[in-house]
């Protein structure tokens, strides 16, 4: 099975990247976690991107904060899909890092998730990953369906409870 490549361009990033690590491990989905900047270590985080697809990846997440180009030079280096992942820091708490990785040039498409949405940027990668690979597909059925009862119960005990009694006992 294809791994997926988790790159961020800060140590302080990793308390948010690593949400991605963990709903993969859920999935049972193989990855690499990789510290590299855009900025700081350019030559670095262009070898990672272009090599990826040779070293088995089948998918990148990249995160950064700040004017976060990290997720955009590394879709400019290769054909693997990059899911970016602004983060939340510095005076601006993650807007300026959002910003810039939506509005990708016409031609290198980056698929951007929420503000410190890391995890969803893992079960992204699994489910591009499960495109060919039928039992990632089952797990994540599983997965869904985990959410689903998860609601059901939920709505169920609101029902028994009541507003009052059921915010009593949260
Ligand atoms: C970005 O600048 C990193 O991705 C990080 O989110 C932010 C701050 O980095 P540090 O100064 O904490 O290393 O490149």
């Amino acid at each position: 099975m294809k791994k997926v490549l988790i790159v961020m361009g800060s140590d302080s990033d990793l308390p948010v990247m690593q949400n991605a690590c963990k709903v993969l491990d859920e999935l049972g989905v193989g990855y690499e976690v990789r510290i590299s900047s855009a900025h700081r270590a350019p030559a670095k985080t262009a070898a990672l991107a272009g090599g990826a697809a040779a070293g088995g990846f089948g998918v990148i997440i990249a995160g950064a904060g700040g004017a976060a180009h990290l997720a955009g030079v590394i879709a400019a280096e290769t054909i693997l899909p990059v899911i970016a992942v602004p983060i939340k820091s510095g005076a601006l708490v993650g807007l300026d890092a959002l910003l810039a990785m939506v509005q990708m040039p016409a031609g290198i498409p980056v698929a951007t998730v929420a503000i410190d949405g890391a995890r969803n940027a893992g079960i992204l990668a699994a489910q591009i990953l499960a495109q060919a690979d039928d039992a990632l597909g089952q797990r994540l059925a599983a997965f869904k369906a985990d959410m689903l009862a998860g609601v059901e119960g939920k709505d169920a005990r609101l029902q028994e409870l009541g507003v009052a009694g059921y915010l009593a006992q949260k």
